[in-house]
């Protein structure tokens, strides 16, 4: 297995209730590096580009509100098979249906205000990683 790079970003929702900490320390304990952190309180214009890929989803203009409703955690966290990895961790979308024990059933409360966001793919984590932190080779 080849070492990946993936996006995470710890939601204002999990921010929020002071669990950036314990998030962080969840996905050392995993095995992840963190390769590159920052704290951004994204604007309307940065949450929309970030999600462009669901712009025409009816959820859009709720998701791009609950992205903007406070300070957010970008990181790119590295280890072999990153991407795959971390997603099984969070667990899926929809955090009153996480698997017990994952990031997002821990964390989250539904669909929208589920802690985590993990990139899906390494197309999608090239464009994620490089949408937060253009210096980061992927
Ligand atoms: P994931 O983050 O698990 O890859 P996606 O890519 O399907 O999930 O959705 C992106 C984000 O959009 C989710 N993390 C979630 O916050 C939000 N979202 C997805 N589906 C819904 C929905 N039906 N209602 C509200 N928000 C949604």
């Amino acid at each position: 297995m080849t070492t990946q790079k993936t996006l995470t970003i710890i939601k204002p929702d999990a921010v929020g209730k002071n669990a950036l900490g314990e998030i962080i320390h969840r996905f050392e304990l995993a095995g992840f590096r963190i390769v590159a952190m920052t704290m951004e309180h994204l604007t309307r214009e940065r949450a929309e580009g970030f999600y462009q890929v669901h712009s025409e989803r009816p959820f859009f203009s709720e998701l791009v509100e609950f992205m903007t409703s406070g300070p957010c955690v970008p990181m790119v966290l590295e280890k072999e098979n990153a991407i795959a990895d971390l997603r099984i961790l969070i667990g899926v979308t929809d955090s009153a249906q996480a698997a017990p024990g994952t990031v997002r059933q821990n964390f989250g409360t539904d669909i929208q205000c589920n802690a985590v966001h993990a990139s899906d793919s390494v197309e999608n984590a090239r464009f994620e990683v490089n949408y937060f932190f253009p210096d980061i080779k992927v």
